[in-house]
């Protein structure tokens, strides 16, 4: 019986088994078991499976396979991402149809995924750019056009004036803004856009209740989702033209010296003289060329211009100069500021540049200053002064204090109101492109843009598109797709031509995999009780985009009563990214792209991953080290010999045997542990600890052969997560039914495994106070909260602010104080 491990014969064997015996396949009606939906994020078919999916996927199926051991009924599926522009590129290149391109793609990535040897359940299987998937997107979009979620507004978007197309922000690259595809520098075009009115459900995005989501995640959407607190105010123009400002301290009114408009502010072109109209002109024209992120850039040099023009300050009545600046945006606020030199940075380095006035109105405490001193904004506290009704109040947010004061003001006197303004702005889900759903309206000249009756559904993509090197989408010059009939006067009318963002099918693909082939709805109510997902996990680099769209999607669908919760998962991992083994990104152009599949016929699926697993923490991915796959390797081999090779047994002696039966319940304890916790390199470790008991216990050969029976029956449950074919191969070796994967995971005792502590030591600014006694399973939490609570530690801390508390897991917490 004791052959070689020889993975490239025993993988594609039981691949082939568990799938002819639809292993994997979730029974959602199955309801004897707690149900368990765990979702990663679904690939882009660029037509390889790269290690960076593998390093996804696999502690992914790790997890879900254990999940399933600990009896849930998990639901695991897969499927694919597969709108977008490389298969536009890749038509345009090699002129191929992009479904023949994506299709093949997605067959050779579907094979690689099944060499990976994981439990994804691919009768769900969820493919985007078909009709069936994406006729729900039109679908989505019909209804939140009734609800006025979707909308259509001109705005700017950048324009290449060479290709004839807009450009999708990530192609628009370098500082100079060029097109990715010609380095022609962009513009600025206005064009008709549809938007999702994302900024609907702004405050209810920044509540996180109930979500177990990393902290820093939620940190990156707050600020994305930007909430600021403050008044809208109305100043004019001495025409009597109103011009409305945001401001996050209206009590600063009285310090407001100057207006500042956004360039492409609406009242430029009217309000700006005519011995300024030149100079306003080229002005505007280099502001559209630059990203907002290069405007709003700190420490860039102010730039602007007069405008000719003065509006009147309504707190004051003061006639003051209107100004442009790149440095104000147009889609933030109104679009148009009251400058306040004294106490907001950007306007005093402006007023400094133009030798603009700078009246203080806060006194900062101390000593009296005064603006000509100040050799920056001050934004802080103080007392107001020079400024009417607010004069001696104290500067500040609070209740009582200076903001609240002036609004109360404002209000009173009917010159503003408070008002929010958020950061986010509404979602363009228009793009100029073949490769995606197209938009489901219909313009008439008669009777506007009309939505494409429901019942028309889908609006497909012509399958013989010509793709030519232009840029222009093929269904602009397509009248097959384009030439049709009103819905509602029946006059010839013209389809839109936009397709929509990719990010749309990524918002709610979660919902279709509950019943991919369901004709009635985007899924099957009859499965709703299946979602929200348990778990989710995926790449950090969603953090903000993909993860803010698929809560949006969720809470719109609430609101269209198709479900009855408010939040698409409950539980989010990111993994980080596997790097080259040159510590860069992994690229073709680099040459340090590590190919999954050579390390799979040299090494098998489980080696490798195993081995991705076992690199280092899977939330902080790093570099790939080719020479540690060989140690993941040898440690298999071990796996193998030790089961396929029992000890001879002899008389059994009550040391070994207890040591073997200790080591065993250790065992699944931590390994348990490890995977609770998404500690897949340390799961790792403790296997190759138990695997070691195992061969010491086999030396020494006095054990009981039902005693060894049971360890090397925990070895391979232990293992089957990680290293699911040769578990399944050793499970069937060794006598026992198939599969190990429908087993359930080992019990441990409590008090046989848990023998074990470690000595933590803490610290106090790197001294030495303490020693405490943790349970070996200590959680980080567990281990500050013990080490703050500590007698020694609260006499060295005397009510001093701790500042950091730096924790080295099972050895050392270090208190920092001020
Ligand atoms: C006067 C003022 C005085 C301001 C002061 C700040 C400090 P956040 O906190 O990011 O919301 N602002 C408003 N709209 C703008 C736009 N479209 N482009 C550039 N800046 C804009 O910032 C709000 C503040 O940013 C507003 O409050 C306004 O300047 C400026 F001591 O008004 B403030
Ligand atoms: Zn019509």
């Amino acid at each position: 019986m004791a052959e070689r491990y020889n993975p490239a014969e025993i993988e594609p064997k039981w691949q082939a088994l568990w799938e002819t015996e639809r292993l994997y396949e979730t029974p959602l009606n199955d309801a004897s078991r707690p149900r368990y939906y765990f979702l990663t994020m679904y690939p882009y078919p660029s037509g390889d499976m790269h290690t960076g999916h593998w390093y996804a996927e696999t502690p992914a199926d790790t997890r879900a396979r254990y999940l399933r051991m600990k009896g849930y009924n998990v639901l695991f599926p897969y499927g694919f991402d597969a709108f977008g522009l490389p298969a536009e590129n890749a038509a345009i290149r090699r002129n191929i149809h992009p479904y023949t391109w994506t299709m093949a793609n997605i067959d050779n990535m579907r094979r690689q995924a099944r060499r990976m040897g994981t439990m994804f359940d691919w009768s769900r299987e969820v493919i985007t750019c078909v009709p069936e998937y994406y006729r729900w997107n039109q679908w989505f979009f019909l209804q939140f056009l009734k609800r006025g979620l979707a909308y259509r507004q001109q705005s700017p978007v950048d324009w290449c004036p060479s290709c004839n197309t807009t450009l999708a922000r990530e192609q628009v690259v370098g500082t100079e803004r060029a097109c990715e595809r010609c380095g022609t520098p962009v513009i600025k075009r206005d064009l008709e856009q549809w938007y999702f009115r994302i900024t609907r459900y702004a405050d209810e995005l920044l509540n996180y209740d109930g979500l177990e989501w990393p902290e820093w995640v939620k940190t990156l959407q707050t600020n994305w989702i930007g909430r600021s607190e403050g008044a809208r105010v109305t100043f004019t123009s001495e025409h009597g033209d109103p011009i409305e400002v945001f401001t996050t301290r209206p009590d600063t009114l009285w310090g407001a010296t100057f207006m500042v408009l956004a360039p492409e502010h609406p009242l430029v072109a009217k309000l700006a003289t005519a011995e300024r109209r030149a100079e306003v002109e080229a002005y505007v024209e280099q502001a559209r060329r630059q990203s907002d992120v290069d405007r709003e850039a700190a420490g860039k040099a102010k730039s602007g211009v007069f405008i000719g023009a003065y509006a009147v300050n309504p707190v004051n009545d003061e006639r003051i100069p209107i100004w442009i600046a790149d440095y104000v945006l147009m889609g933030y606020g109104t679009g148009a500021i009251m400058a306040v030199p004294a106490h907001d940075q950007r306007d005093f380095e402006f007023a400094r540049a133009f030798g603009l006035e700078i009246r203080l109105v806060v006194q900062p405490p101390g000593e009296m200053v005064s603006a000509i001193e100040l050799e920056a904004a001050w934004p802080d506290e103080g007392m107001m002064v020079n400024s009417g009704p607010l004069n001696g109040i104290t500067a500040g947010k609070e209740e009582g204090q200076s903001v609240k004061a002036a609004i109360a003001w404002l209000e009173q006197n009917e010159r503003g109101s408070g008002a929010v303004t958020y950061r986010i702005r509404d979602w363009l889900i228009s793009r100029q492109r073949y490769w995606g759903t197209p938009i489901p309206i219909i313009y008439c000249d008669a009777c506007g843009a009309v939505p494409v009756p429901e019942e028309q559904l889908p609006v497909v993509l012509p399958e013989d598109a010509e793709f030519v090197p232009t840029g222009e989408s093929p269904l602009k010059r397509d009248p097959r797709f384009y030439a049709t009939t009103c819905p509602t006067c029946g006059r010839a009318a013209r389809r839109e031509t936009d397709t929509m963002d990719t990010f749309v099918d990524s918002s709610w693909y979660q919902y279709r995999y509950l019943s991919p082939h369901y004709d009635q709805g985007p899924f099957d109510p009859a499965m709703a009780h299946w979602v929200p997902v348990d778990q989710y996990t995926g790449g950090i680099e969603h953090a903000i985009l993909h993860l803010l769209y698929f809560r949006f999607f969720t809470k719109a669908m609430r609101d269209l009563g198709l479900i009855n919760f408010s939040e698409p998962a409950v539980r989010l991992r990111n993994q980080g990214m596997i790097l080259g083994p040159d510590g860069e990104k992994m690229s073709k152009s680099r040459g340090n792209v590590v190919n999954p599949e050579d390390y799979v016929d040299k090494y098998g699926a489980d080696t490798f991953r195993c081995y991705l697993m076992f690199i280092g923490p899977w939330s902080e991915g790093g570099p790939y080290r080719p020479e540690g796959i060989e140690g993941i390797a040898r440690w298999l081999n071990r796996v193998w010999s030790v089961v396929t090779e029992p000890p001879t047994f002899t008389t059994p002696s009550d040391g070994p045997t207890r040591a073997l039966q200790r080591a065993r319940h250790k065992a699944v304890r931590d390994v348990e542990v490890r995977i609770e916790r998404f500690e897949f390199n340390t799961m790792i470790a403790k296997l190759m600890e138990y695997t070691n008991a195992l061969v010491e216990a086999r030396q020494s050969s006095a054990v009981p052969p039902d005693v060894w029976d049971d360890a090397v029956a925990a070895l391979l449950l232990l293992t089957a997560p990680a290293a699911p074919h040769i578990a399944e191969e050793l499970w069937q070796q060794t006598g026992r039914r198939f599969s190990i994967h429908q087993q359930p995971w080992p019990a441990f005792d409590a008090d046989l495994a848990s023998d074990e502590s470690v000595t933590v030591v803490v610290q106090v600014n790197g001294k030495v106070r303490d020693r405490l006694t943790l349970p070996l399973e200590v959680t980080e939490e567990e281990a500050r909260s013990q080490a703050l609570a500590s007698e020694r530690v609260r006499e060295q801390l005397d009510g001093r602010d701790v500042a950091r508390v730096i924790y080295v897991p099972g050895r050392l917490v270090n208190i920092v104080v001020r």
